[in-house]
């Protein structure tokens, strides 16, 4: 018996369907950085196969995944595939297992190396939806993949894959229905259901960005928006964007916090180093990647946060 223990955004679908394909029968299941200790624990027998792919180690329950895995690898196979930093406490790869670790690639790339000899060429497309839909197309492997196939066919479907499964969060059942799907060398926009939220989707990201022009709003180097109807992800580039500043945020009010996303096309600001120093100093949380960063802190503190994030991208 085989379980595959997946991501649900594209790459993490699309890692699903080529270990789905690759093996060819097994069951899926949707599970993220904070759910997969228990997932694991609620579902997997010791004896049955686990494949993980797309879901990072969370720090607070590294030691007894470590454990775990120890005696899933002990009595049947366990194959573990990520590209998320890993955590402070453990060594990703120490774990028992067979496991996969590179931040250069994305998990859908990662895994379609992994499986490459059991799977006929053009699964490498699987590997591109993934690549184009974590933002992480500029491998060398990737690239040589794409140029295998007709650009504008390849990024239509990977547009559809995952703009379809933006628009379907928490639909596990219809997100299991993709994988198998895709793992039989379907195409994406052959899906009916995804073809049409994908659509839907496209329509709210235009809304999004009508909104965004109304109302963002500027504080030296940096431009936000607060509560935009839409992802604060993509809603940081687009504060960015239409207002010109090299710096984007874009935060959502829940009750007295705000949760913020951060975004920066600027090489020389590191976002993850900035908002760590900034965290400490106002004892919030922060941090991230060079260019892409979240934060998370209480509603009265966001002016003298915003005043800090702009004098240090001054200094930087
Ligand atoms: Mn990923």
């Amino acid at each position: 018996m085989y379980w595959i223990f997946a991501h649900g955004d594209g790459d993490g679908v699309s890692s699903a369907a080529i270990a789905l394909a690759a093996i060819g029968n097994g069951k899926v299941f949707f599970s993220h950085p904070s759910g997969l200790l228990e997932d694991l624990k609620d579902n997997v027998t010791p004896g049955d196969n686990v494949i993980i792919v797309d879901i990072a180690i969370n720090e607070r329950h590294a030691r007894e995944i470590f454990k775990l895995f120890e005696i899933l690898s002990r009595r049947g196979e366990l194959v573990y595939i990520d590209h998320h930093p890993e955590p402070i406490s453990i060594k990703i790869n120490e774990l028992p297992g067979v496991i996969i670790h590179s931040e250069d690639a994305c998990a859908s790339e990662l895994t379609y190396r992994y499986f490459e000899d059991k799977l006929p060429w053009e699964y490498n497309r699987l590997a591109i939806y993934g690549a184009i839909s974590d933002y992480m197309a500029d491998t060398d492997f990737i690239r040589k993949a794409i140029s295998m196939w007709d650009v504008r066919h390849i990024y239509f479907e990977a547009g559809v894959l995952a703009q379809g499964l933006e628009g379907s969060r928490k639909m596990y059942d219809f997100k299991r229905h993709v994988v198998e799907h895709l793992s039989k060398n379907r195409l994406p926009s052959a899906l009916s259901e995804l073809l049409i939220r994908a659509l839907i989707e496209s329509t709210n990201e235009d809304i999004l960005v009508e909104y965004i022009k109304k109302n963002v709003k500027t504080y030296g180097n940096i431009a936000y928006i607060l509560d935009p109807p839409g992802s604060i992800t993509r809603a940081a580039t687009y504060a960015r964007s239409i207002a010109k500043k090299p710096i984007g945020i874009a935060g959502q009010t829940k009750g007295n916090k705000i949760i913020m996303s951060l975004r920066t096309d600027r090489d020389d600001i590191d976002l993850n180093r900035i908002l760590r120093i900034i965290a400490k100093k106002l004892n919030i949380d922060g941090g991230g990647h060079r260019r892409a960063a979240g934060a998370r802190m209480n509603a009265n503190l966001f002016k003298e946060f915003l005043s800090l994030l702009d004098a240090n991208i001054r200094t930087n």
